[in-house]
């Protein structure tokens, strides 16, 4: 096993982002674009070749919620893939010359951190809320997109807990003011997650239909026939509310509502049977199905753009 098929501590992460720029001076920077409730820093890797200035740009954040470990697995993953298949792949070197790429590995390091030491099946982050000893906002209803309506709580001890408002917590606060700093260059946003297999784009936070379903729905469907073809293994496809549930408050709603009319969350393996438990053997084919449908939308977009 490569350290890439293992899951890695949050301190293993940290040195690997550190060491990730370290080798690869000319290609990678990182990003600090704020800190966690308890005051961890919040480090993004930008992947950009060829020193051009200006480029348009994706977006990929892991680790939202805390206990879906193959999701940071899947952005080390990534990384790894882009700096040495660029230039040997066909696809990752159209994609890498087209766009830079920023990838966030752990947005919620202190619920990671927390699942790690403490209780595995973590979801939210760990901010305090006044008024109730409960810990944690689900970060991923704490966008500012029909915030805190159906398929959200404003019960701190829920699982789901909105927050007091929108972007009240420091992590999504961090995400939002760097993807509504960058909205002019970012085409294309990404939230990996699991579990389920499924392939999911606006709108989470209401039934309506996106002003460019049918283009978000052929990209899907496309990433999803890949999967199938390359590694048997069905990824369901369709807007979040159709697809799972309703679920406001969600980080993709709001990029899209931002202006990144091409965003997705991922649900990767599996379907249940291990469920967050994903056993490290089956790092690899998760993410290299995780990997194509990336490939696949981001070609999509470049043409299209
Ligand atoms: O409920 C969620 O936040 C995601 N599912 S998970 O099991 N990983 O918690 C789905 C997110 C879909 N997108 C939005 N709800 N905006
Ligand atoms: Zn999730």
């Amino acid at each position: 096993q490569t350290f890439y098929e293992r899951y890695h501590s949050l301190e293993d992460i940290y040195f690997w982002i550190n060491r990730t720029i370290q080798d690869n001076p000319a290609t990678v920077s990182v990003v600090l674009i704020g800190s966690s409730f308890e005051k961890r820093p919040l480090y993004a890797l930008k992947l950009s070749m060829n020193n051009q200035p200006n480029k348009k740009a994706m977006w990929i954040d892991c680790g939202i919620h805390a206990r879906e470990w193959i999701s940071p697995a899947f952005c080390l993953w990534f990384v790894q893939y882009s700096l040495s298949f660029y230039k040997r792949n066909h696809d990752i070197t159209t994609i890498l010359d087209n766009m830079d790429v920023y990838v966030l590995p752990v947005m919620n390091p202190d619920g990671y951190h927390y699942t790690w030491t403490n209780n595995r099946m973590w979801r939210k982050n760990r901010s305090a809320s006044s008024g109730s000893s409960c810990i944690g906002v689900d970060l991923n209803r704490n966008f500012d997109a029909n915030w805190c309506t159906e398929g959200a709580s404003n019960d701190p001890c829920s699982e789901i807990y909105c927050g007091a408002f929108p972007e009240s917590e420091p992590e999504s606060a961090a995400v939002a003011n760097f993807l509504r700093n960058h909205r002019d260059s970012i085409q294309l946003y990404f939230s990996i997650h699991s579990y389920s297999q499924m392939l999911l784009f606006p709108f989470s936070c209401t039934m309506d239909e996106a002003q460019n379903h049918a283009d978000l729905l052929e990209m899907a469907k496309e990433a999803s026939q890949k999967i199938q073809r390359y590694y048997r293994n069905h990824y369901k496809y369709g807007s979040g509310s159709k697809t799972i549930y309703l679920a406001p408050g969600g980080s993709d709603d709001w990029a899209y509502n931002t202006g990144i009319k091409y965003s997705f969350t991922f649900e990767l393996q599996d379907r249940g049977r291990y469920g967050f438990l994903l056993p490290p053997n089956y790092i690899s084919k998760a993410c290299n199905e995780a990997l194509i449908a990336v490939k696949t939308i981001a070609l999509r977009v470049i043409e299209k753009t």
